[in-house]
């Protein structure tokens, strides 16, 4: 027996409908969207919001870190003079380690420096592929030059020059330094600004970059 099943949205010549074709393709649009991550920007900003505060948090600790040193340091020990506008990348300094007939006695000579990773020159090129261009790290150097000389790695993914800041004789970001690194000292007086930009990628692969700052200053 031939019943009537012929779908009521059949196209009577046997097609599909307008109204089938309109839904299939927002259906398919959907699924491409979602395909695509185009669909979840929610999911997506707070991954990077979270990535960003881990970065964040990353150069605050090393902050941290350098001022607990330097708190310790004597101001006259503070070498090169780093004023501004060219500051530096690196200082040596010394520990005030006791105080004999009216005169702090100063410990061994620490630094704490920029260097450039071991596997990534500055060259324009992200040599050790980690997704991040001539990238350095924060380290101490405690006991400089003596058999119990160590040295620490504070902080690695540091920014080649500061963000905003570029090799050119000029100061790009406007902040009184002249092709400051990606770890920038300036003193003034006796207060010591320490800057650090922090690198990192974004499980999408965008480049995420903060910027942190302190300012230290020394009691003697
Ligand atoms: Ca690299
Ligand atoms: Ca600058
Ligand atoms: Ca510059």
């Amino acid at each position: 027996m031939k019943s009537s099943s012929r779908h009521p949205i059949m196209d009577p010549r046997g097609g599909v409908t307008l109204a089938e074709t309109v839904i299939s393709l927002v259906v398919l649009v959907a699924v491409m969207g979602t395909m695509l991550g185009l669909v979840e920007p929610t999911a997506d900003t707070t991954r990077v919001t979270i990535a960003l505060d881990t970065l964040e948090k990353r150069g605050n600790r090393a902050l941290n870190t350098i001022a607990k040193v330097l708190y310790q340091a004597g101001r006259a020990t503070v070498t090169p003079a780093l004023a501004p506008p060219f500051g530096g990348s690196s200082l040596r300094a010394r520990f005030a380690t006791d105080y004999v007939g009216g005169n702090l006695v100063y410990g061994p000579e620490f630094s704490i420096e920029y260097r450039q990773s071991p596997d990534d020159p500055l060259d324009g090129i992200d040599n050790d592929e980690n997704g991040l261009v001539d990238d350095g790290m924060v380290v101490i150097v405690e006991d400089m030059g003596l058999p119990t000389e160590q040295t620490h790695v504070i902080l690695i993914h540091v920014a080649p020059y500061l963000e905003g800041e570029q090799p050119d004789g000029l100061d790009n970001n406007g902040n009184g330094l002249i092709d400051e690194r990606g770890l920038a000292f300036d003193m003034s007086q006796n207060t010591l600004k320490t800057r650090i930009t922090v690198q990192g990628r974004s499980r999408e692969g965008r480049l995420l970059t903060r910027t942190v700052e302190s300012a230290v200053t020394f009691r003697n």
